[in-house]
């Protein structure tokens, strides 16, 4: 009897504990709505890596294509470009929001509705260079939410 108990010990923790690729922590995804015939729309998030790495990809079904971008002002002028790789520094919380980094969904297949469900992969890069993939499904909030602004 005692050494069914232990058995069932090892198997219970190795149960409970965190797969090695749970290494983002991804809060309050969010993507805009969209209007008929709108074709791209912003994904925003708040992501904290437990160690260093950067997000190097994202992928979504609901668009042909999904990067990653910067938005600034630039003399009045607002201007957006794309970025390779955003650095997750361990432990520290980047935020995608309106204004700033966010990922652009290109080429969209339909028009999101508020409430819709949109799933998203972020490929996030080691140091070491391996790409792991982290699923989060962002909400659709309303298309008149405030768009890129400060
Ligand atoms: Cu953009």
């Amino acid at each position: 009897m005692n050494g069914l108990g232990t058995i069932l010990i090892v198997i219970s923790a190795a149960a409970a504990s965190v797969p090695a690729w749970a290494q983002v922590e991804v809060k309050s995804a969010w993507v805009r709505g969209t209007v008929a015939a709108q074709k791209t729309t912003g994904a925003y998030m708040e992501l904290k890596n437990t160690k260093d790495g950067s997000l190097v990809g994202v992928e979504s079904p609901v668009a042909g294509m999904a990067e990653v971008h910067h938005m600034r002002m630039d003399k009045n002028v607002m201007r957006m470009s794309a970025v390779p790789r955003l650095e997750l520094p361990a432990g520290r919380t980047v935020e995608l929001k309106p204004g700033g980094y966010h990922v652009m969904l290109i080429d969209l297949k339909k028009p999101l509705k508020k409430g819709d469900s949109v799933p998203l992969k972020l490929k996030i890069e080691d140091r070491d260079k391996t790409v792991s993939t982290v699923e989060v499904n962002a909400e659709v909030r309303d298309a008149a939410a405030p768009a890129h602004q400060r």
